[in-house]
């Protein structure tokens, strides 16, 4: 017990130093824990997030914004796997995750939930989606797991891009004809609330939080990044001529930040709880994706056995294979 005690003392200071903990240092096991639960809903997210983008290739408005799209929608399964490596370096199995994927257990972002129902949906999805996501992101560069933070490096670089991508198909509807500057309208009124809650619960309702900024997993609160993008996002949108959908809106001379309407918590917890509009239908495709590539997990681990086979036993290497 007192051993255990000092080791965590110990771990607590590394990681106050700022320190990168590495898989093969001692962790406490709640850390470890909560590192396998935060980086694997991260990777699902990533994972389902292609879902509503890719609903969008076939019916891209050109052949240019098609080849965007498709490259932003492959950079997502990249960084699930990235995400998926990582957790794995703490001892977790990619098929123990996929499973608590499918069967519920492990959530993935709420904002994956709502339908994408217009083009201009991609815009809003690529602006304030990948933005609140850079938002969150850019403080898990500083994360203390060494393998996180360095995948995290790579992946805001790639969603800086998105974010950008997304915001060029809204500036373009925003200039464009009476209707399509309405559609940028309604996009972002329909992605706005959603986008604010991807930070999650307020502080004060944040089972995880105060742990995890202790040991340096999360380095900024939930309501504090919800802020910065908030601040962010306002000027963003008054740029393009379109209006953020909250009457309360106001900048606050006093904090030096927009004071904003309440959000509706009851529709989060119901998303989050696998109630939000298209749950179902995510985990359905999961599961049908999971199923269809069965085959070539097949073939995979058939292929690397006969590669191990051959390298424990050279002489029966034939050239015909
Ligand atoms: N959605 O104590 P809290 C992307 C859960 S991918 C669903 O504050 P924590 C992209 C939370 O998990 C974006 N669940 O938790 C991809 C916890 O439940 P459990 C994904 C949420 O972990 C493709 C409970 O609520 N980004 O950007 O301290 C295309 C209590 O919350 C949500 C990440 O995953 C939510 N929004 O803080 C385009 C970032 N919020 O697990 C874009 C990494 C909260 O105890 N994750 N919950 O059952 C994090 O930074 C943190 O996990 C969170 C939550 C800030 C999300």
């Amino acid at each position: 017990m007192g051993e255990t005690h000092s080791l965590e003392d110990r771990f607590q200071a590394f990681v106050e130093a700022e320190n990168k903990v590495e898989p093969k240092h001692w962790m406490p096991d709640g850390y470890r824990k909560t590192l396998v639960r935060q980086i694997s809903q991260h990777a699902h997210s990533e994972v389902v997030g292609m879902l509503p983008e890719a609903n969008w290739i076939t019916r891209a408005p050109s052949l240019r914004a098609k080849l965007i799209l498709l490259a932003k929608v492959q950079d997502e399964a990249g960084h699930g796997l990235y995400l998926y490596s990582a957790a794995e370096t703490l001892g977790t199995s990619r098929d123990q995750m996929i499973d608590d994927l499918l069967s519920g257990k492990a959530k993935y972002s709420s904002i994956f939930n709502y339908p994408t129902l217009t083009w201009a949906d991609m815009g809003a999805v690529g602006w304030l989606v990948d933005g609140a996501a850079i938002a969150n992101q850019v403080m898990l560069c500083r994360t203390s797991y060494g393998p996180y933070s360095r995948a995290m490096v790579r992946i805001c670089k790639e969603e800086s891009f998105h974010q950008r991508q997304g915001y060029e198909i809204m500036m373009t509807l925003a200039k464009g004809s009476p209707e399509q500057k309405a559609m940028a309208q309604d996009a972002l009124n329909r992605w706005w609330w959603p986008s604010v809650m991807m930070f999650g619960p307020s502080d004060d309702n944040s089972p995880n939080s105060t742990q995890s900024m202790k040991w340096r997993i999360k380095r900024k609160s939930n309501d504090e990044l919800r802020q910065e993008y908030i601040d962010k996002t306002v000027a963003q949108a008054e740029f393009i001529g379109l209006s953020i959908p909250d009457p309360e809106l106001k900048w606050n001379e006093e904090t030096g930040h927009y004071d904003f309407g309440e959000i509706d918590w009851t529709e989060f917890f119901q998303v989050i709880a696998g109630n939000g509009p298209c749950n179902s239908e995510r985990l359905a495709a999961r599961q049908k994706a999971h199923n269809e590539g069965a085959w070539v997990r097949d073939a995979a681990t058939a292929y690397a056995a006969k590669q191990s086979a051959r390298q424990s036993n050279p002489s029966k290497q034939t050239h015909a294979a």
